[in-house]
């Protein structure tokens, strides 16, 4: 037997996970890259079903939401427009849901494609910009969705150029508890707000080792801490490793975050991260302290 997952209180909007043992699976969100570079780009039918079969395949390995997303947000990518995000990610938003029972979420920062996707079936909005562009934070509340909240130093272009902080967690956690303020004097829910220290954006190989480190910093806020750590540099960095072998760093990362309090986890490889966190919650079941508790 599994545990429910935590996925029913955070994203219906009910009563949130705190108060009682955290001892439920923390919740795999699957990515769903959909921009030029992803798919060879046989065109847009192609890339379309394409996209589609990589969702079921992560539905059917225990992702509780996919993560559909256009804008590259890589180090040194160029932004693109609203029209061409909207091209990219509403046919593969349209597809999972008129097949899946799976929740899809949108990464953007862009309020058309907000729009636009929550009306084809999107149920969160995941911004790396954390709702920080004009007019995101109304549309995300008038919604009425669940959101996702990241911190990022700079611009993607830019910003793993010379990143600098005085101290990072507590720049990173007041930001965030800042944008979430905002967010909740707009009329979103407690309960549906996501915070991530958005891994990588911004930060060098100590800076996201502090705040994977001392990720209990974000945990104690009472807002449900999200993490996306697969595959990214600091596990190039640190085994040297390419970006095709780091299967195993991502489900080690996977692992800590949620030993220190993470409750929604993005990945790139589903299958291997959900049976770590099935083992770890067994193990957790057996503990006086909950994830992120004793730290
Ligand atoms: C290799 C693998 C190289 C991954 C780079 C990357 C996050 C996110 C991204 C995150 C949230 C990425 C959209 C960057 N990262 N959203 N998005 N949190 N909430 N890079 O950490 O995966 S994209």
């Amino acid at each position: 037997m599994t545990a429910p997952a935590a996925s029913e209180a955070i994203f219906s909007g009910s009563e949130p996970h705190q108060g009682s043992r955290n001892d439920t699976l923390p919740m795999v969100m699957g990515i769903l890259n959909v921009t030029p570079d992803s798919f060879s780009d046989g065109g847009r039918f192609v890339t379309t079903s394409l996209a589609l079969e990589q969702a079921r395949r992560m539905h059917a390995e225990g992702a509780v939401v996919i993560d559909v997303g256009g804008e590259s947000t890589r180090p040194g990518a160029s932004p693109v427009s609203a029209e061409e995000e909207i091209e990219r990610v509403i046919p593969v938003i349209e597809a999972i849901a008129a097949e899946l029972p799976t929740r899809i979420s949108i990464d953007t920062s862009k309020p058309a494609v907000m729009r636009e996707a929550v009306a084809s079936g999107a149920c969160m909005i995941n911004d790396v910009r954390a709702l920080r562009q004009e007019g995101a934070v109304e549309t995300a509340a008038g919604l009425g969705v669940s959101v996702c909240l990241m911190h990022m130093q700079g611009e993607p272009r830019t910003m793993q150029a010379d990143p600098r902080y005085h101290d990072v967690v507590t720049e990173v956690r007041d930001f965030l508890v800042e944008r979430a303020g905002e967010c909740e004097r707009a009329g979103i829910p407690r309960s549906r707000i996501f915070i991530d220290p958005g891994f990588g954006f911004g930060k060098n190989l100590e800076h996201n080792l502090r705040l994977l480190a001392e990720l209990g910093a974000l945990v104690a806020t009472n807002y449900a801490v999200m993490v996306g750590l697969s595959r990214k540099s600091m596990i190039g960095t640190l085994l040297d490793r390419p970006l095709d072998d780091r299967v195993q760093g991502s489900v080690a990362l996977a692992l800590m975050a949620y030993l220190n309090g993470a409750r929604l986890i993005r990945v790139h490889d589903v299958a291997p991260t959900v049976d770590a966190l099935r083992i770890a919650e067994y193990v957790t079941r057996f503990s006086s302290f909950s994830p992120g508790e004793n730290t």
